[in-house]
């Protein structure tokens, strides 16, 4: 038997956004193992070395096959040192003594289950377990001060870290549609986020909610949180206020990465209905009447809808580089508000994500195929 083996040597362009990423990714174990160690450099306050990983990691989703041999690799971006050395144990040996490592350390086993309360950052963490505390139990006893949030986050700790299916997302929406209806006629609300891309599953449900005349959605977040309220569907919730001005941000101090629309956080009491969300919501005492669930809503004004669709709908390593790319490549800042050019001192309008990805001088990319 003669042995011929072709093998492919993978090539694809160095911004995420340039890419067509969908959720079938062939390389798992590899990018696995990499997004933990993002993870981790992320739990640990190392945001760079966070985004070396990710950025790795992305560019092997984006492979239309499975690496088997490291020479494959040569015209794949963004891959480092370290993410080579990584690739290399796992195609070699299955798995890499680091992440492995990483993965049974009771420093990073820690920082998970206690950011995993919705409230708790990592620097609170940090401080926790520089105090002794690695457990939600350790820290029940040991009682430091909550804030509200981290209150909400501990007392509903095993909802909000199961995952959201698409069919919970769907009630979801139904009761948002509901309360923007009710308080503003002819609201329009979209599901954004992780849903919006495809995916079946999420850490929270997200919507983006605009109405057609401009102005009219102004001072709508807190009709909608009370009417929310009023109904029994919100344990917890904060909202933040609009401070998004074109002028007073201006060329001079191009908006920053974090937006400035009506935004709330909040937590839901979702009602379960039978044939839904069943699995898990079981247990001792049989079917809960309900469960919490993280849902995130922002308003934004129609004429910014377009810049707002696309920067909340993600994933966040692609709306990264889309904004790198608009720096770097075309000398443009993009925000969730708007596009300024930096060449022609002037904000370019856009009412669709094709026309901002044709600003950009890129070929648009559909939602499900932005899960870089
Ligand atoms: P998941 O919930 O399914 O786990 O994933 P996701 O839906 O992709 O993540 P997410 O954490 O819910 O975030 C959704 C998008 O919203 C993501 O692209 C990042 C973006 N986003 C925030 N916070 C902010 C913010 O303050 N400003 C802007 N412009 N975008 C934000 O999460
Ligand atoms: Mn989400
Ligand atoms: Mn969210």
């Amino acid at each position: 038997l003669q042995q011929t083996e072709e093998v492919e040597v993978f090539s694809t362009p160095s911004y995420a956004c340039q890419r067509r990423t969908t959720l079938d990714n062939h390389n798992a174990v590899l990018t696995d193992a990499l997004s933990l160690l993002a993870e981790n450099a992320e739990l640990s306050g190392e945001d760079g070395r966070g985004v070396a990983f990710r950025r790795a990691a992305a560019a092997l989703k984006a492979l239309p096959l499975p690496v088997t041999r490291l020479t494959q690799l040569g015209g794949v971006p963004c891959l480092g040192g370290h993410s080579l050395r990584v690739i290399k144990d796992v195609l070699e040996s299955g798995a890499s003594p680091e992440v492995e490592a990483l993965r049974r350390s009771e420093r990073f086993k820690a920082l998970k289950v206690l950011t995993g309360i919705f409230g708790v950052g990592v620097k609170t963490a940090g401080r926790w377990i520089g105090e002794g505390i690695l457990t939600l139990r350790q820290l029940r006893d040991s009682g430091p001060t909550l804030n509200r949030a981290q209150r909400a986050g501990l007392r509903h700790y095993d909802d909000l870290n199961r995952p959201v299916g698409r069919a919970e997302a769907a009630a979801v929406a139904a009761v948002v549609e509901a309360a923007a209806g009710s308080v503003l006629p002819g609201a329009r609300v979209t599901l954004i986020g992780g849903f919006r891309r495809g995916k079946q599953t999420g850490h929270d449900v997200d919507f983006l909610i605009t109405h057609p005349e401009e102005g009219r959605e102004a001072g709508l977040m807190p009709k909608l949180v009370s009417w929310l309220d009023s109904q029994g569907f919100l344990l917890y919730q904060k909202t933040n206020s609009n401070s998004y001005l074109e002028a007073a941000e201006g060329p001079a101090r191009p908006a920053s990465n974090m937006d400035r629309f009506e935004r709330c956080f909040s937590v839901f009491k979702l009602p379960e209905e039978a044939g839904r969300g069943g699995a898990g919501a079981g247990g001792e005492g049989g079917p809960r009447p309900w469960r919490a669930v993280r849902v995130d809503l922002v308003v934004s004004p129609v004429s910014q809808f377009a810049f707002a669709l696309l920067g909340w709908t993600g994933s966040k390593l692609f709306e990264r580089e889309l904004r790198r790319w608009a720096g770097h490549e075309m000398n443009m800042c993009l925000s969730s508000h708007a596009l300024y050019d930096h060449r022609q001192s002037r904000y370019l309008r856009a009412s669709s994500e094709e026309e901002i990805f044709a600003h950009l001088g890129l070929e648009y990319i559909p939602p499900s195929e932005r899960n870089a």
